[in-house]
């Protein structure tokens, strides 16, 4: 019964010298069977243009163009000339899904159609795809933590990040040669997609990083229902292709491997974040194209995100994907547990550094607060 199970968890707990209100990410508490994670839904998208504004339509999504085998792209091109970069000091938290959801607020499934026509969503997160990639990727991080701030409106819990400090210094300090190569993996979308269904690529037109386009997906992890949006670089042109999300491809380049230590850190390090990253709203493929240390594109390889655990598994000490959900379902159980105040000026701030446990702090009306007016004022109508 209830009570047996949290007097023993009391006690787990107490074995390993923990405090209440905390929780571990130590791998082997995570080495179970893995969990229930239903296959997600598309239930909407959006994107935004070149100067950051708000369409409730697919105008930003590009359509994939394989390239050839050896394709000798140079993406340092341009960086220089033709890049307009997005203002990284700008913090949108969860802004642009929260328009989506005041604009589609029909479009959520929920099993209990009462509270469809009530006020509530039907859900018990709502978040960035990249935060729960973060969360995934935990129990294997060794150099990042996160903060991660969590406030209770209408029963749903939404999730925004929080820059560390850590982070921030890090973006304040960027080397030329580190801002440069950021620009790069945006290169290569360029080389690989056209705007249209029947266009090709144009490598000699702008790189703007403020254009996106973004999935809504809703699926359920355990007994947690997600609602969360991510960034989808292009998708197949094939009409018959599979609905979204099965029909989306994420790009990534990587410096190319050389030896077989190069090969060992993909697989243990890369990998890790790119099966995470796309298994969680369901991308199938990811394209990589691999470049030389002077930003040309020497091979291109695709990657299915069913297959990357198996492709791994002869590394030793590997990570499982297992060990992934199992903390993220744990995780979202522990901020249920704590985030019990339905107030969204209220902030349970959670902290995670490298080699620590999950901690958390409350702050009522501080500078964390992120759920704007806009959206608490009337979700009703
Ligand atoms: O803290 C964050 N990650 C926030 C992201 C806070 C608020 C807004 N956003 C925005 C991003 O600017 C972007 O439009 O959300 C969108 C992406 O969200 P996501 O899909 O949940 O993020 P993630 O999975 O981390 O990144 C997906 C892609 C990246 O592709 P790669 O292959 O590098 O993983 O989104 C892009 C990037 O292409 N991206 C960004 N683009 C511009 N500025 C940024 C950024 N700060 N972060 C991710
Ligand atoms: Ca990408």
């Amino acid at each position: 019964d209830y009570n047996s199970d949290k007097r023993h968890r009391a006690a787990s707990d107490e074995a390993q010298h923990r405090p209440a209100g905390t929780l571990s990410t130590r791998r082997q508490l995570y080495e179970r069977n893995f969990p229930l994670y239903k296959q997600p839904v598309e239930v909407g998208f959006f994107s935004l243009d070149s100067r950051r504004n708000f369409f409730n339509d697919q105008r930003q999504l590009r359509y994939y163009v394989e390239p050839r085998k050896s394709p000798d792209f140079n993406l340092r091109d341009g960086y220089t000339s033709r890049f307009v970069k997005r203002d990284d000091g700008v913090k949108e938290k969860l802004d642009h899904v929260l328009k989506w959801i005041l604009a589609n607020r029909d479009k959520i499934q929920t099993r209990d159609q009462t509270s469809s026509s009530s006020c509530a969503l039907g859900v018990d997160f709502v978040t960035w795809r990249g935060h729960l990639t973060k969360v995934l990727t935990t129990p294997y991080e060794t150099q990042e933590g996160w903060m991660l701030a969590a406030s209770k409106f209408r029963g749903t819990i939404y999730i925004s990040e929080v820059e560390t400090e850590a982070a921030r210094a890090n973006r304040m300090t960027r080397s030329e040669r580190q801002e440069e190569m950021m620009y790069w993996g945006y290169k290569f979308e360029q080389y690989t997609c056209a705007d249209d269904v029947d266009g090709t690529p144009d490598p000699g037109g702008v790189v703007n990083t403020n254009e996106a386009f973004c999935t809504v997906v809703q699926t359920r992890l355990a007994d947690h229902k997600l609602l969360f949006s991510g960034e989808v670089d292009c998708r197949v042109k094939d009409p018959d292709a599979p609905p979204a999300p099965g029909c989306y491809v994420e790009l990534k380049t990587s410096a190319e491997i050389c030896t077989p230590k190069q090969r060992s850190n993909f697989h243990r390090y890369k990998l890790l974040k790119w099966w995470a990253q796309s298994f969680l709203p369901g991308v199938p493929q990811i394209v990589a194209g691999f470049r030389d240390h002077d930003g040309i594109v020497v091979s291109i390889e695709t990657f299915q995100t069913s297959k990357i655990s198996h492709l791994i598994k002869n590394e030793i000490n590997c990570w499982k994907p297992t060990v992934c959900m199992n903390f993220c379902n744990d995780f979202l159980s522990f901020v249920k547990s704590v985030v019990k105040e339905d107030n969204p000026r209220l902030v349970y701030l959670f902290e995670w550094d490298p080699h620590r446990d999950v901690t958390y702090t409350v702050h009522r009306d501080s500078p964390f607060t992120f759920l704007p007016d806009w959206y608490v004022k009337d979700t009703r109508s």
